[in-house]
Formats: structure tokens, sequence, C-alpha cells
């Protein structure tokens, strides 16, 4: 029992210290920049649960248009004469979409274990309660911790052909560089013959991905805010939110759409010890979403060793699930 208790406190004082190294670095360097992978702590997750429901941001009904509307042709792509295989899901959350290519496989009685990966042993819990009750035999084991650890640990349980799940556009929160590394690592932990399927947010109409992300119920606005509440919150630092406002911008020459906080006045923050001095409209670079043309994703997968197998679009074709082996 202590031994357990002891472990679980030195694992948040990790994480802890890691949120703590990653905002000094990020507030030190030039331009001034935070990671929007700590966006996601409670508040974080519900501000992004209202993002999803707001009319302007189109991606979420994308996802959800192709699983739930071409989901024979998504397990024709993934299926290989009947052989059984693992499905792994990277970032798995309430696994919304892909509960409609579970159920699918389930029906149609194919040999599969799927493999929910998360950061977040919160959500794995709720996810596991909801495919118990919806889908009691379900073959699951859920994984706890950090992508590329898990799928190492995936492999190791055991030595099935593997098909990757990576949805949601997440591929977009990477820069560009990010994306090329993290395609590459998930190639060379997979065998020949495995499968990833990559949801990509397409270019489109500029207005359209700006609106998604410039709302003007401020929910966006909130949602970048919050980190730096989570900063005060959890780094004992002193960020005066109405001394910052948020700025977001599209280009659609290179597709990357980006969110910046803007310093109202000449400022100094404390978070411990350090202080960080702010110039008047001084920025934090805080997201990309990065948008894609189909060009990009063929060299994507290119450079990263896979070979594209179909490309499946929503029916606006705003946003497409790209199948790679
Ligand atoms: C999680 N990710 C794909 C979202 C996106 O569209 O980049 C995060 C987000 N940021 C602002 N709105 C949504």
């Amino acid at each position: 029992m202590n031994v357990q208790l002891d472990t679980e406190c030195q694992k948040e004082t990790e994480v802890i210290t890691g949120f703590r190294s990653d905002v000094i670095e990020g507030l030190s360097g030039t331009p001034k920049k935070l990671f929007s992978k700590y966006f996601y702590d409670k508040t974080g997750d519900e501000l992004f649960q209202q993002i999803m429901k707001m009319p302007e941001y189109y991606l979420t009904n994308c996802e959800l248009d192709i699983f739930k509307n071409k989901t024979p042709e998504l397990a024709q792509s993934i299926l290989v004469n009947d052989a059984p295989f693992d499905l792994i899901e990277l970032g798995a959350g309430d696994a919304m979409k892909s509960t409609y290519l579970l159920k699918h496989l389930v029906e149609k009685n194919i040999d599969f274990k799927y493999m929910p990966i998360d950061i977040s042993g919160n959500i794995l819990s709720v996810l596991n309660d909801k495919l118990r009750n919806e889908l009691p035999t379900l073959d699951m084991t859920t994984l706890e911790g950090d992508y590329f650890d898990m799928l190492d640990k995936a492999t190791s349980i055991s030595t099935r052909r593997k098909v990757v799940l990576f949805l949601g556009g997440n591929i977009g929160n990477m820069d560009i560089e990010e994306s090329y590394h993290f395609c590459r690592e998930i190639k060379r932990k997979l065998s020949t013959g495995d499968v990833l399927i990559i949801g990509f947010d397409l270019k489109k109409n500029p207005h359209m991905i700006l609106n998604a992300y410039n709302d003007p119920a401020g929910i966006t606005a909130s949602f970048n805010m919050n980190l730096l509440l989570r900063i005060n919150r959890e780094l004992e630092a002193d960020f005066d939110i109405t001394e910052f406002q948020h700025y977001q911008t599209y280009d659609p020459v290179s597709g990357a759409c980006r969110s910046f906080l803007v310093s109202l006045a000449r400022q100094d923050v404390h978070i411990g010890n350090n202080t960080f001095s702010f110039e008047e409209h001084e920025l934090i670079d805080m997201e990309i979403s990065q948008k894609f043309s189909e060009n990009d994703i063929t060299n994507l997968a290119k450079e990263s060793g896979f070979h594209i197998l179909e490309n499946i679009k929503d029916s606006n074709r705003w946003f497409v699930d790209s199948i790679w082996q």
C-alpha cells in the first residue's frame, strides 16, 4: 500500500518537474513559447470538449462522418484475410470515433484486441467502463503512458499484426520537423505489413479555418488562457490573464494555423524564483494546428518510410484519414 502511494507520489513529482522545466525553458527562449500538450488539465479537458461542440469547429464532425459512414471501407483497408491483429489507438481519449469501427469489427466476429493508449489513467478507466458496457465481448487492454513507451509495451505483449490509429488531426499540433520525426519513429516500431491510420485536417477556405480557432464566444481564447492559469495553480506563478490577449493567425500558403497570447503591457511574471519580463505586445507562441494538402501528406508518408494504401475523406472532403503501410 505504502509502496504504491510512494510510486504514485514519485510519478506526480516527475510530471510536475517536467512541466516546470518545459515552461521555464519555453519562456526563456526568443520568441517565448509554451507547449500545447500542457493545455489538457481538468479545466483544459472541459474547454476542449466545449470547443469540439462549437459550430465553427468543423473538425469534430468530419472524422465522425468518416468513422460513422465509411466504417466498412475503413475495416476493409485494415483487414488481411481475417488474420488476427491488435488495434492500437494513440491518445484514445473517449474513443468516440473509433467505437464505430470497434462495433463493426465485433459484429463481424473479427479476431482482434483493442489497445487504447492515453497519458490520462482517468480517461482510460472511463473508456474501459464504457466499452465493457457497450461491447462486453471486446478483447481490450488499456495502456497508460507515453505513446512510444506504450507502443513498445504493446509490441512486447503480442507479436500479432498491428494497426495503429492516430486520429483527431493531432499530428497538426506538431511542427513539421516534429511530425516527420514522429512518423519515422512509428515506422521504426512497426513491422512489415502493419498499418498506420492518421487523421489530417486538409487545407481549405482560409476563412473557415481561421473561424474554427478564432471563435466569437472566446472559448479558444479561454483554452489558451487556461494554460497561464494552470502555471499559476501548479507552479506558484502570478500571470495576470487580463494583461494578455489571444491572437490567432492562419497562413494559407504554409497551412500553419497558430495561436499566440499577446502581452498587453510591459510586465514581469514570476514562476517560483524565476522572473520573466515581457515587453508590451510581446508574444507567447502557444500552439500550431497545421493544415495539409494531399501533396504534404504524400511527402510525409514517403519521407518516413510508408506508402499510402488509401485516403478516406469525409463527405465535404475537408478531412482525411490516410491509411499507410
Ligand atoms: C487536439 N487538436 C487536434 C486541436 C486542434 O484543432 O489543433 C486542439 C485545438 N486547439 C484549439 N482548438 C482546438
